[in-house]
Formats: structure tokens, sequence, C-alpha cells
């Protein structure tokens, strides 16, 4: 019944290359927290090459695909699994629209985003790509 009442109320982010170079992730994290999200999981990593390429698979055929396997493996992000009623589309709503400058105010993408490929932030579109994204970056042992 507990496992009930808590499916679906999981996404994943990543702080995006970006963001961390940029000296960002106290901030994100804050108004992340300060948004009502718990973090159940959370690390500082980099993904290779393959790693971002298996990652976004699904936008293997988009003419950005190389340059976004390219920017995402440039260096570390922060990778983190939060909780909240409704998490996944309540987190769409706090990152913004993938193009800051169509990003609402306020919007983490809006505040820290540097252009619609290198956005700062990523949000699950899915319960289901939660789970698959949550479990691409961290073991069971890693979720609290
Ligand atoms: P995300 O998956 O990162 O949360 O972003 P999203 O759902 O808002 O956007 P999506 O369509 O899933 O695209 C994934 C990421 O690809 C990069 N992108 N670049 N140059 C471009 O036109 C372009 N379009 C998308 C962005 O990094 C985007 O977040
Ligand atoms: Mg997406």
């Amino acid at each position: 019944l507990k496992i009930d009442i808590m499916a679906g109320n999981r996404t994943f982010t990543m702080i995006k290359p970006d963001a961390v170079e940029n000296g960002h992730i106290g901030a994100i994290l804050e108004q992340i927290t300060a948004s009502g999200f718990r973090i159940v999981a959370m690390k500082l990593t980099q993904m290779t090459r393959r790693d971002a390429e298996k990652f976004y698979e699904v936008h293997a055929e988009r003419p950005f695909y190389g340059e976004l396997v390219e920017f995402m493996s440039r260096g570390p992000i922060v990778a983190a699994i939060l909780e909240k009623e409704n998490a996944v589309e309540d987190f769409r709503t706090l990152i913004g629209a993938t193009n800051p400058e169509d990003a609402a105010e306020g919007t983490i993408r809006k505040k820290y985003a540097t252009s619609v490929g290198e956005n700062a932030v990523h949000g699950s579109d899915s319960d289901e790509n939660a789970k698959i994204e949550g479990a691409f970056h961290f073991s069971g042992r890693e979720m609290f």
C-alpha cells in the first residue's frame, strides 16, 4: 500500500555541464528543495560519450544529437532522484521550457540556462522514463 501511494512521485534530474561550469549547483539545488522536492539520491558524476549516446538514444535521429552527446559528456553533472507529489509534471514546470528564451520568469532554465542546447537542467518527461533514467545512474542502495 505504501508503495502504491508513492508510485509516480519521483523524477530524475541532472544539473547539466553548463550550469556546473557556471557555478550554479548550489542555487539550483536550493530552488529545487525550496520548491518541495526531497532529494532521494544524488551524485557528482560525468557521463562518457557512450553513456550520453545511450541516455539520449531516443533523440538519435534529431539534428542536434551529436552536439547534445558532446555537451552532456564534456564535464561533470549532478544526477539526482527527487520525490514530491506529482513530481514529473511539477518539476517540468519548475525548470521551464527547453529554450530559456521561452521559459517562464523565475524558472530554473530562465535563470541559469545558456541556450536551447545548453539549458542547465534535465527533467524526466514521464513516470516510466523517470524510473529508467534513475536506474541508469543509481543502484538500489544509493536511493533513500
Ligand atoms: P530534457 O530532456 O533535457 O529535460 O529537455 P526537454 O525535455 O525540455 O527537451 P528534449 O526535447 O527532450 O531535448 C533534450 C535536450 O536536447 C537539447 N536540445 N537541443 N539545439 C536544439 O534545438 C536542441 N533541442 C533540444 C537540449 O539540451 C534538450 O534539453
Ligand atoms: Mg526531454
